[in-house]
């Protein structure tokens, strides 16, 4: 699919659409025109009936997402810092709210905006080598993106706060073991000596040329491997109730935001509604004759 944009590649594979930023040289970093873009692309893949499942991913093997364009925000002032995290805040508010699931497939590096990206997908699969953290305050800011609201509803306010707090990196283990990641792919044969140099942004000036071109190839493979599972994961989706999913994801949004009682109201409408769908009846009945002629 052609897009026409610089900055993110929407790639259709059958009823799945990998959306991806493509601005390497920055490490994938939002300035104002990667936002614009990708609010458009969100716009697309949103609207395509025939899209059930969307993975946001970055290009290249170092970096998912590098956050904010540091670059665009040291000199800019308190009026267009707002309008720069509103239009930042809009475009990741529209990723949350899209009706189908969205699995975040992290390649490298998720800081700052970048984890904040990944944090409204429903979804998030992380290479082993990726970093994940949230360092503004490295930097004299807080998070701006969504990050102390939404941090903290996935891994609670202990570890959200250490996190914000100290602006370290975690690995993508790490982030598995709180919760943050649902998953972390892996090259069986990756030694944990390559696996660093994936990300440590020093394998193209390493002293051996032979061992940086492996190390550059093992980073490939493993980004594959983190767009195939993506995409096996995505299958795990799409074969269900489409109709079913979308209900779920919504009540359990909607449901987190209110109480227990409200939350639970909610779920019987969004239930009853699926009543309707031709899913409902097709998939309840193909399970009934199911072995009987
Ligand atoms: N913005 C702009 N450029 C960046 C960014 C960024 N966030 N991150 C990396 N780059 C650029 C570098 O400047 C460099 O450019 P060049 O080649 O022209 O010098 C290129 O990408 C490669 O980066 P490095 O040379 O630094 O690569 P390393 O492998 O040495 O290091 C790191 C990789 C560790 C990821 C390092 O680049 C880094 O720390 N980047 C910054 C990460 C960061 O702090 N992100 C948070 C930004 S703040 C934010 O996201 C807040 C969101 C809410 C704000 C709301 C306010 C309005």
């Amino acid at each position: 699919m052609s897009s026409g944009m610089k900055y993110v590649q929407i790639e259709p594979l059958e009823d799945i659409a990998i959306v991806r930023i493509n601005r390497p040289e920055a490490l994938n970093a939002m300035n104002s025109d990667v936002i614009a873009e990708l609010s458009r692309a969100i716009e697309i893949v949103g609207v395509d009936e025939g899209i059930k499942v969307v993975i946001i991913t970055g290009n290249g093997e170092k970096a998912f997402c590098a956050g904010a364009d540091i670059a665009f925000m040291v000199n800019i002032d308190p009026i267009k810092a707002e309008k720069y995290a509103s239009a930042a805040q809009s475009v990741l508010n529209k990723i949350e709210k899209m009706e189908k699931p969205v699995i975040a497939a992290i390649n490298g590096y998720a800081l700052g905006g970048g984890c904040e990206l990944a944090l409204v997908c429903d979804i998030r699969i992380a290479v082993n080598t990726a970093k994940i953290g949230q360092p503004e305050v490295t930097i004299g800011i807080p998070p701006g993106w969504g990050g102390t609201q939404r941090l903290v509803r996935i891994v609670g306010p202990a570890k959200a706060k250490e996190l914000i707090f100290t602006g370290s990196m975690i690995t993508a283990e790490e982030a598995h073991e709180i919760g943050l990641v649902n998953k972390v792919v892996k090259l069986e044969d990756l030694t944990s000596g390559s696996a660093a140099q994936v990300n440590s942004g020093r394998d193209q000036t390493s002293s051996s040329s032979d061992k940086s071109k492996t190390s550059s190839e093992v980073a490939k493979t493993l980004n594959k491997k983190l767009i195939e599972d993506c995409i096996l994961f995505a299958k795990e989706i799409t074969k269900n109730s489409i109709n079913a999913v979308k209900t779920s994801k919504m009540l359990i949004n909607k449901g987190m935001d209110v109480d227990i009682d409200a939350g639970l109201r909610l779920e019987i409408y969004g239930w009853a509604l699926c009543f309707a769908h031709a899913d409902r009846q097709k998939m309840m009945s193909d399970f009934l004759n199911k072995g009987r002629k």
